[in-house]
C-alpha cells in the first residue's frame, strides 16, 4: 500500500489552494462607456483571433499601439494593411518582417468610427488576469466562470485528497495490527461484495443529479432552430431510449450480482454453468436485429439530411474558412455566387472571387457573423484556406467539413430566429442574464491550430425583411477593390485585382 507523508501533502496542498485564488486588478471603468463598448464588441468578433490585449498572440500586443503609431496610420493599416506596404511604408514593411511576413486581415468594412473605438477599448481593455464576473458580450460567457467557483473545485479536491490520505493512514495501522494478532480484522471479501451495490445505488443518485443539473444547458433542452434538427433529435431520442434500457439493465446486474454471489464462508461451493447454446443464440440474434433497425434507420434519415436536392426556393451563401476566422459570401442582387480561384486573393478580395465572372461583382463579403433568414432553405456552400475546418452550430444541428480543395455544402433550413431562441432560453433560465445576449454560433469543429477555440461567430436567424435590409449596409469587395466603379464590360478582358 502506499504511504505518503502526510505533513508534505498538506503544505503541497495548501499552496495550491492559496495561488489558485484569483487576484483581483482593478482597471480605469470605461465599462459603460458607448465608443468603448462597441469597440469591445468589434474587437471580439474581428481580431481576438490574432491579437490580446496585453500578450503576443499571432499578432502584436495591442496595449499601446496608440502611442507608437498615427490614428490615420492605424486606420489604414486595420483597413487593408497590403495597400500601405505596396505603398512602401516604412513601418508597415518593418511590423510585417517581424512577424515573418505573416498577412494579417484586411477589414475594408470597418468604418473609421469603429477602428476608433477598437484604440479606446484597446487601451483601457482591463488588464488580463483581472476577473470580469461579466462580460459584455455573450460569445465568452462560458469562458468566464467567476472566481469563486474556481476556488470551491481545488477546496473539493483538497479535502478528497485529504480525505484517501486518512483512509491511507487508518488502513496501515490496520494491517499492522491485524499481523500482531495473527488474524485478519476486516471481512475483505464481503465488504468488496458490499461495495458493488453501494456503488450502483451511489453512482445513479450522481448521475440523476447530474442530468437534471445540467442538462437544461445543453442544447437539447429547447429543441431545434432547424427543420432537420427535429428528425435527427427524434432518431437520437429512439436511440438512447433502446440502446439506454438495455445499459440500465445490464449495470443492475453487473453491480449485484457480486453481491448476491459472494463468497459466504468454508462451506458453500460455487454452481459451474460453462455454456447454453440457446442463450448464446437469442443474445446474438436479438441484439444483432435491433442494431440493424437502429443503423438503418440512421442511415435513412442521415441520407435524408445531406442527400437533398436543392430546394427551388433556396438560396446560397458561401463560408470561407481559414485559421482563424469565417469570412462569408452572399451572392447580392443577382442571387448568384461568382466563381473563385484562390490565386485572386488579394486586398479586400479575400475569398478568391474571380472578378472575370460578371457574377461575381456584386458578391458581398463580411467575417465576425452570418446572417441567415427564417423558413427558407439556405444553401451553405464551405471553402477552406489553409487546413481542414468544420462548420458547426450546434442549435441549429448544422455541421459540415471544410476542406482545402474540395468545396463541400450542407442545406437546411431556420425554422427558429434568434429572438424566438433566444426567449425560449430566457425562459427556461430566468436566473441567468447571460442568455439576455444569445446568440447561435458557428464554432469550429476540427482542431486547426493554436487560435482554434477562438474560430467562431454569430449566426442570426432573422426575417426576410431584416436580412435584406442588413445586406444593404455591406458593400462589395469588387466595388472597393476597383473604385471607381468600372463597367461590366471590361471584365471580359483579362483584368486582375493587382491594379492598386
Ligand atoms: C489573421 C490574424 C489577424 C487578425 C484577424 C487581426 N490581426 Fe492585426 N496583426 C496581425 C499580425 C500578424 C500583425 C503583425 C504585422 C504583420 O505581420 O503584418 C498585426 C498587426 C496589427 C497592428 C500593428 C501593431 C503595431 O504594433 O503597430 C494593429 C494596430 C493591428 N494589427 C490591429 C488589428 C485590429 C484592430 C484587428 C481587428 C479589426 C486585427 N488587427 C485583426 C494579425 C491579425
Ligand atoms: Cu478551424
Amino acid at each position: 500500500m502506499l504511504h505518503f507523508n502526510t505533513k508534505k501533502v498538506f503544505a503541497f496542498l495548501s499552496v495550491i489552494l492559496v495561488l489558485s485564488i484569483r487576484t483581483f486588478a482593478a482597471g480605469a471603468d470605461m465599462s459603460k462607456d458607448p465608443g468603448y463598448l462597441s469597440g469591445e464588441k468589434t474587437f471580439k468578433t474581428n481580431c481576438l483571433t490574432c491579437h490580446a490585449i496585453d500578450k503576443k498572440v499571432i499578432g502584436p500586443a495591442l496595449r499601446g499601439v496608440s502611442s507608437r503609431r498615427k490614428e490615420a496610420w492605424i486606420i489604414k493599416w486595420v483597413k487593408d494593411n497590403s495597400k500601405l506596404r505596396a505603398a512602401n511604408d516604412p513601418e508597415a514593411i518593418a511590423i510585417y518582417n517581424e512577424y515573418n511576413q505573416v498577412a494579417m486581415t484586411a477589414f475594408p468594412n470597418l468604418s473609421d468610427e469603429e477602428i476608433k473605438n477598437i484604440v479606446v477599448y484597446i487601451e483601457n481593455a482591463p488588464v488580463a488576469g483581472a476577473a470580469s464576473a461579466k462580460s459584455a458580450s455573450a460569445i465568452d460567457a462560458g469562458a468566464n466562470a467567476p472566481a469563486t467557483e474556481e476556488v470551491s473545485l481545488w477546496l473539493y479536491i483538497f479535502v478528497c485528497v485529504l480525505l484517501f490520505a486518512l483512509l491511507n493512514l487508518l488502513f496501515s495501522i490496520e494491517n499492522k495490527v491485524s499481523r500482531l494478532l495473527g488474524k485478519e480484522l476486516i471481512n475483505w471479501n464481503k465488504i468488496n461484495a458490499t461495495m458493488f451495490p453501494i456503488m450502483l445505488v451511489a453512482g445513479s443518485i450522481y448521475i440523476y443529479y447530474y442530468f437534471t443539473r445540467y442538462s437544461p444547458y445543453t442544447y437539447f433542452s429547447v429543441g431545434s432552430g432547424s427543420a432537420h434538427g427535429l428528425i435527427l433529435d427524434d432518431m437520437f431520442m429512439v436511440t438512447l431510449y433502446i440502446t439506454g434500457i438495455v445499459f440500465i439493465i445490464c449495470q443492475i446486474l453487473a453491480f449485484t450480482f457480486p453481491y448476491f454471489y459472494r463468497h459466504k464462508g468454508t462451506g458453500t461451493k460455487g454452481f459451474y454453468y460453462p455454456h447454453n447454446n440457446q442463450v448464446e443464440f437469442w443474445w446474438t440474434i436479438i441484439p444483432s436485429i435491433v442494431l440493424i433497425c437502429l443503423l438503418v434507420y440512421g442511415l435513412k434519415t442521415w441520407n435524408g439530411i445531406t442527400m437533398q436536392e436543392k430546394p427551388a426556393d433556396a438560396y446560397e451563401i458561401e463560408i470561407y474558412a481559414r485559421q482563424f476566422d469565417w469570412t462569408v459570401r452572399y451572392p447580392g442582387v443577382d442571387g448568384k455566387l461568382g466563381k473563385h480561384d484562390y490565386h485572386k486573393i488579394e486586398g479586400a478580395n479575400t475569398v478568391g472571387m474571380d472578378y472575370n465572372d460578371a457574377d461575381s461583382h456584386d458578391d458581398i463579403t463580411n467575417v465576425g457573423e452570418v446572417h441567415l433568414v427564417v423558413n427558407q432553405p439556405v444553401v451553405m456552400n464551405l471553402r477552406a484556406q489553409d487546413v481542414i475546418h468544420s462548420a458547426f452550430i450546434p442549435n441549429l444541428r448544422v455541421q459540415m467539413n471544410a476542406v482545402p480543395g474540395m468545396p463541400t455544402s450542407q442545406v437546411f433550413t431556420p425554422i427558429v430566429t434568434t429572438k424566438e431562441m433566444r426567449a425560449r432560453l430566457q425562459k427556461e433560465h430566468p436566473n441567468d442574464d447571460i442568455y439576455n445576449d444569445w446568440n447561435y454560433m458557428m464554432l469550429c469543429n476540427k482542431i486547426c491550430g493554436a487560435s482554434h477555440y477562438m474560430m467562431k461567430m454569430v449566426v442570426i436567424v432573422e426575417t426576410k425583411e431584416e436580412y435584406d435590409a442588413w445586406l444593404k449596409t455591406l458593400k462589395a469587395p469588387y466595388k472597393m477593390d476597383n473604385a471607381p466603379a468600372t463597367t461590366a464590360a471590361d471584365s471580359t478582358s483579362n483584368k486582375t485585382t493587382a491594379s492598386n
